[in-house]
């Protein structure tokens, strides 16, 4: 078995934990909404999200889709891999090396994709299909949401510019599903171990739902590691490097890590939206306003940056390759 050493790091204190993490309550007044969402996005890159009308059961039937596949024993779990690009992967993440105490599935967002590579997932195909499509569905709506918020908060003029990319039949918005069994081994006094290393997402926007097991940990604009409480019943939200450049650097993509440090298992969902491969990243026009506030990034497609981003290691910094000279 692949014993990490124990994580060394500076963790937030008491004091930085209580000031707590966004929370964007989605039933309020529009107006001051999107004015929270884009204060959220510039502090922390990262907010809880609550009051979504999701159905407790879109999120029940899929936790037990996975909970079902990740019992499995492992041969048969194998038959769904390597997850390169799509499909069951555990220990190595990515193809430059990067491992982590997980399992998972990975799979992309479109109903066609879905359909197909449930084939080699599930001894019901159509049912878990039908349950994975369902989710994507919701959540993608959510994403969408948020996007329309940020964009108004922010005063850009294409009201639906951002979400309309996620909407788009071709976008290439991205579910995995992490499976972080309990730790084996103890160690004395350090009982972590990472089950998925520091990194940021490279994609638009993340949305992120675990079961109640902690672990997730975002990295502060202070320099701390704050350990996030989990929230079954509800979705965290991370800012990707593609808004980070479509704000021109005003909102930063988050870096965070999941440690395992419990007796009990973790599991997350995540959608990760993304635009269509051949869509051309730049900041927005409101968010550029020469000779004084001059676009940091040079403009790239999704596919670029993807390439860039399966080219480097987990924790490196992508967007460095994209700054404007
Ligand atoms: C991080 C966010 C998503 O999980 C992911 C990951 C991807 C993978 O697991 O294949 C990457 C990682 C993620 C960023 C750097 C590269 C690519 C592993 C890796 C080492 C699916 C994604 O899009 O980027």
């Amino acid at each position: 078995m692949v014993v990490p050493s124990p994580t060394s790091s500076k963790i937030a204190s008491n004091k930085t934990k209580a000031m707590g993490i966004p929370t964007i309550d989605l039933s309020m007044e529009r107006s001051q909404l999107s004015q929270t969402v884009v204060k959220a996005c510039e502090e922390y890159g990262f907010f809880r999200v609550v009051n979504h009308n999701v159905p407790k059961e879109v999120i029940a039937r899929l936790e037990e889709e996975g909970a079902e596949f990740f019992s499995k024993p492992s041969h048969e779990k194998r038959r769904a891999g390597p997850a390169s690009p799509f499909g069951y992967g555990f220990t190595n993440i990515g193809p430059n090396g990067d491992m982590g105490d997980l399992e998972y599935l990975l799979l992309h967002a479109n109903p066609l994709s879905i359909a197909q590579i449930s084939k080699t997932i599930a001894n019901d195909s159509t049912k878990f299909s039908t349950v994975v499509k369902e989710y994507v569905e919701v959540v993608k709506e959510v994403t969408c949401e948020i996007l329309d918020l940020v964009v108004e908060g922010l005063g850009v003029a294409d009201k639906s510019g951002l979400s309309r990319l996620i909407r788009d039949f071709d976008s290439d918005s991205v579910l995995r599903m992490n499976h972080y069994p309990p730790l084996k081994v103890k160690w004395k006094g350090n009982k972590n171990s990472i089950g998925f290393g520091a990194h940021s997402d490279p994609q638009m926007l993340t949305i992120m739902r675990s079961n109640d097991v902690g672990g997730l940990q975002i990295y502060t604009r202070e320099g701390l590691w704050l350990p996030v409480p989990p929230d079954p019943t509800n979705f965290f939200v991370m800012v990707g490097d593609v808004l980070q450049v479509m704000t021109n650097g005003k909102f930063m993509s988050v870096r965070h890590r999941a440690l395992t440090n419990t007796s009990e298992a973790r599991m997350s969902m995540i959608y990760f939206a993304a635009p269509p491969l051949d869509w051309w990243i730049a900041p927005l026009p409101e968010m550029v306003s020469p000779p004084e506030n001059e676009s940091v990034y040079k403009a790239f497609t999704w596919a670029q940056y993807k390439e860039a981003t399966y080219s480097l290691r987990l924790g490196d910094s992508r967007l460095d390759l994209f700054r404007a000279q």
